[in-house]
């Protein structure tokens, strides 16, 4: 088969990728028959055009995906659209279109780039989670959990602009400012939904000790995000009141050690005191203006006033000052702290600035005196000067406290988690609305399922609107109650675009269904055997798919308790040492890196840079170096072994002659040779399986090597009309290399491994991705000769080549004669010789 001799990226990538569309290689449906494998990259915003970041991530996927269907799986890997968010509406602002229609078009050119880089999708499972198609079952199950009370409404505080009267998103408050008129932003409360997420808490934390495929580290945030305490909630007694002040700690064997206590701005306490009290009334009112935002919460400076009422220890009876401090949270425990300077570093530094007592109640288990000046001393200990209970360890005295103050009334044991329920209200125009109707008569009411889905009106102009559009369109708020019939409002707030994330991977399986969310399909291709993403989605995205994963279960949906078998996430993309960001202005774009060099450049490079975790670092030269190795494979297509053929023009030929190849005929250097390629090929296996793409890559290189100085039979020999007869072996061991090496590389430069296939491959398949996967030939591997070390006395003296099956004498034998071994020996008694197989001889002198 004649061949270009110019390696040309454009044309063989077109031609390979006309080939798998015409052919839908990449279509898939459910085979019991076979095992499946469910390969799943998180799908893209479609900002406009790929990143750097985005063609690391595919690439990882679709290697993994294209090595598990030549190993024979049932491979399904979908791709789609994150479609909902916010840039498409400042887009939109900018200029003067519609976020649907920017969203679509973005789309539209990000596909064209995907499929540019041949990465094997089934693009007949393609969704946009914007399409009223997909949104509508997310709608509908959210009536299904209304119905199950897992759903709620109530109010929480957003962050507020008093002059454009808007909702602001965290991002667009700058430096506790509006980012459009830069009014100091306040903190409003108003009504929202959440989900119960935190029904699953327990689940979501256990489950993490058995996802052992997935890394430490997401697992380790996961836990810590979700926050698991256990402690004990505390009554403490109100002077003039009639029920106590609640307060939760992990800590009650710091009991003794309280000297104030410390409730949220929120408390009922606080309000109370407010009303008195002008100082009390102002800083509560300045905490309103913080920002919501839970990291600004933890760094900022603690401050606080004193209510001026005084609360009751509840076992020492001692009067404490009750402050109001803005290091308290009203989301958590009780929203109110017993605060203990001595051990808690936040009550230490608070205690400090308002000149509050420091009373030490706990000790170094070794007993040496703690030192109060730098700070608290947060580690748990022995009890002191706590009446009773001194003398205790921390975790004694934490049950014994917890069950005096149970058997008093004063208190219980009880568990916190850090995790909330989850807000999925945003006051935003292009999401997903929330399917509810509100009747002044009947409250809040699912939308029926007949009126599914609430479509979002997509013509809308942002000219002269502030917030979102559809609170300014009766057309799309103006309803009946579905219940009284009466006139009534939806909800002009959409979902939080997490909604949608959180339960695509389970769409992508029955995505015709216009019937369902999901149907059994899912029940064939769940759960996702590799999920491949950013760390940055460790947290929310993974918690709120695996928390849907539930919700679908426990409605019947899913059989499966987990979404994602294994996570794989990958590292970033660098240039300079920092990463690759648009506002660093360190971007490379792709798309110039695909027009100059091809697809399967791209893809090399990515591979072959740095293992899939680890950071990658942009290197021009190496881009350049990836594209000279495919060059170079390109080249081998050239050989007259295989323009010509000398009798072994086609693939079938060619498989004949390595079959049938008695390959205890090649010359010694020839065995050394095929069994360096087979060494490489087990590695490139175990490799590939560890996911070690760039080991891989190198090995394929060294096969590369290896092949161009393969030793004919006669090295003399180099005249075209040699003989063929006499380099029958170099013929066999050369088909059979460059088929080894043209099949590992199908997954990562699937391109130029399908145009070469033909010419120079082994034909087991008629198009490489339909080969099967190598596997090295095990007697290739066993070296008929050995290479040992010779020692005298333990030191290294020498080596000799001896065959692998030779006796003991004859290796002793040849380790004496060896000449450099003879002059240390010479004239020297032997005392004996130890021979290692495999390995060594030492002479004893
Ligand atoms: C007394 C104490 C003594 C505490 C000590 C700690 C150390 P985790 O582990 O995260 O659950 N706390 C309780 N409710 C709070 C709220 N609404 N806002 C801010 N802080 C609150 O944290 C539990 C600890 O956080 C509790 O234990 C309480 O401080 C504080 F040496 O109580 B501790
Ligand atoms: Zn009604």
């Amino acid at each position: 088969m004649a061949i270009d001799e110019r390696y040309q990226p454009e044309q063989v990538e077109r031609a390979a990728q006309d080939y798998w569309q015409e052919r839908r290689c990449f279509r898939v449906t459910e085979d019991p028959q076979r095992e499946k494998f469910y390969c799943l990259s998180m799908f893209p915003y479609p900002s406009g055009r790929l990143h750097m970041g985005h063609v690391r991530n595919y690439t990882i996927g679709d290697v993994i995906a294209r090595y598990q269907r030549m190993r024979g799986k049932n491979v399904l890997q979908p791709m789609g659209w994150d479609a909902f968010g916010l840039p498409a509406e400042n887009a939109a602002i900018q200029n003067k279109v519609p976020p649907a229609r920017w969203t679509r078009e973005n789309i539209d050119y990000m596909r064209a780039q995907l499929q540019r880089l041949g990465f094997g999708y089934d693009w007949e499972r393609e969704l946009a989670t914007c399409d009223p198609d997909y949104y509508r079952w997310e709608q509908w199950l959210f009536t299904r959990l209304f119905d199950k009370g897992l759903v709620y409404k109530r109010t929480a505080p957003v962050n507020w602009c008093p002059n454009d009267l808007t909702v602001l998103a965290n991002e667009q408050v700058v430096d506790g400012c509006c980012w459009r008129c830069g009014t100091q932003v306040e903190r409003k409360e108003i009504p929202q939904w959440f989900m119960k997420i935190t029904a699953y808490a327990d689940e979501l934390l256990e489950e993490l000790d058995r996802m052992d495929e997935w890394p430490e580290q997401v697992r380790t945030m996961q836990r810590n995000w979700i926050g698991r305490s256990e402690g004990v909630e505390v009554h403490f007694g109100v002077e003039g009141h009639d029920s106590p002040l609640k307060v939760f700690t992990t800590r009650p064997d710091t009991l003794m050690g309280v000297t104030y206590l410390a409730v949220a701005a929120e408390h009922p306490l606080a309000q109370e005191a407010a009303k008195w009290h002008p100082n009390v009334a102002a800083f509560v009112e300045e905490c309103r203006h913080l920002e919501t935002a839970e990291a600004a919460m933890e760094t900022m400076e603690k401050k606080g006033v004193d209510t001026g009422l005084k609360a009751v220890h509840p076992l020492t009876g001692d009067r404490l000052p009750i402050f109001v401090a803005n290091f308290v949270l009203m989301g958590y425990g009780e929203g109110a702290v017993m605060a203990v300077p001595a051990h808690d570093q936040r009550d230490w530094e608070f205690a400090r600035r308002y000149g509050l007592p420091i009373v030490p109640v706990i000790h170094s288990d070794d007993g040496s005196p703690v030192d109060l000046k730098q700070g608290a001393f947060t580690d748990r200990g022995i009890l002191v000067d706590s009446g009773d209970y001194t003398g205790l360890g921390s975790e004694a005295a934490f049950r014994a406290i917890a069950a005096d103050l149970a058997e008093r009334g004063q208190g219980r044991v009880s568990v916190h988690y850090r995790l909330r329920d989850w807000g999925v209200s945003r006051q935003r125009y292009w999401g997903a609305p929330i399917p509810i109707v509100n009747c002044p008569d009947c409250g809040a009411m699912p939308v029926p399922d007949d009126d599914l889905p609430v479509a979002l009106p997509e013509e809308v102009s942002f000219e002269g609107v502030v917030g979102s559009p559809l609170k300014q369109m009766p057309s799309f708020y103006k309803t009946t109650c579905p219940k009284c019939g009466g006139a009534a409002e939806r909800e002009t707030d959409t979902f939080d675009t997490f909604m949608e994330s959180s339960w695509y991977f389970a769409r992508y399986c029955s995505p015709d269904n216009d019937q369902a969310m999901v149907d059994e399909r899912a029940q064939y291709w769940l759960p996702v055997d590799q999920y491949i993403g950013g760390i940055e989605h460790a947290i929310l995205h993974l918690l709120y798919a695996r928390f849907f994963n539930k919700l679908m279960r426990d409605a019947g949906l899913l059989a499966n308790d987990e979404p994602f078998t294994r996570l794989l996430t990958q590292g970033m993309v660098l240039k300079d040492g920092a990463k690759m960001s648009k506002s660093k202005g360190n971007t490379v774009d792709p798309q110039a890196l695909i027009e100059e060099y091809g697809a399967d450049t791209a893809r090399l490079f990515m591979m072959f840079a740095a293992p899939p975790e680890q950071s990658l670092e942009w290197s021009d030269e190496a881009v350049a170096g990836a594209f000279r190795f495919l060059k170079r494979l390109w080249a081998l297509a050239a050989k007259p072994e295989y323009r010509e053929g000398f009798g072994y023009e086609t693939a079938d030929q060619r498989r004949t002659l390595v079959e049938g190849f008695d390959w205890t005929t090649l010359t010694d250097e020839q065995k050394k040779a095929r069994a360096e390629v087979h060494g490489c090929l087990a590695q490139a296996v175990r490799d590939f399986e560890k996911y070690q793409f760039n080991t891989v890559v190198a090995g394929c290189m060294k096969i590369m090597n290896v092949i161009g100085g393969l030793p004919r039979n006669d090295q003399a020999i180099r005249a075209d009309n040699e003989p063929l007869s006499r380099n029958l072996g170099y013929q066999a061991v050369l088909f059979e290399s460059v088929d080894i090496l043209l099949r590992l590389l199908a997954p990562i430069v699937p391109h130029i491994a399908h145009a070469l296939w033909p010419v120079v491959g082994l034909g087991q398949a008629e198009a490489v991705i339909d080969a099967p996967w190598p596997e090295p030939d095990e007697t290739a591997l066993v070296r008929d000769t050995l290479k040992l070390v010779v020692q005298v006395n333990g030191k290294l003296r020498g080596s000799i080549e001896v065959s692998a099956d030779a006796a003991r004498d004859a290796v002793e034998q040849a380790a004496l004669a060896e000449p450099n071994v003879q002059r240390f020996i010479e004239g020297k008694g032997i005392r004996k010789v130890i021979v290692v197989p495999g390995k060594l001889v030492n002479v004893v002198v």
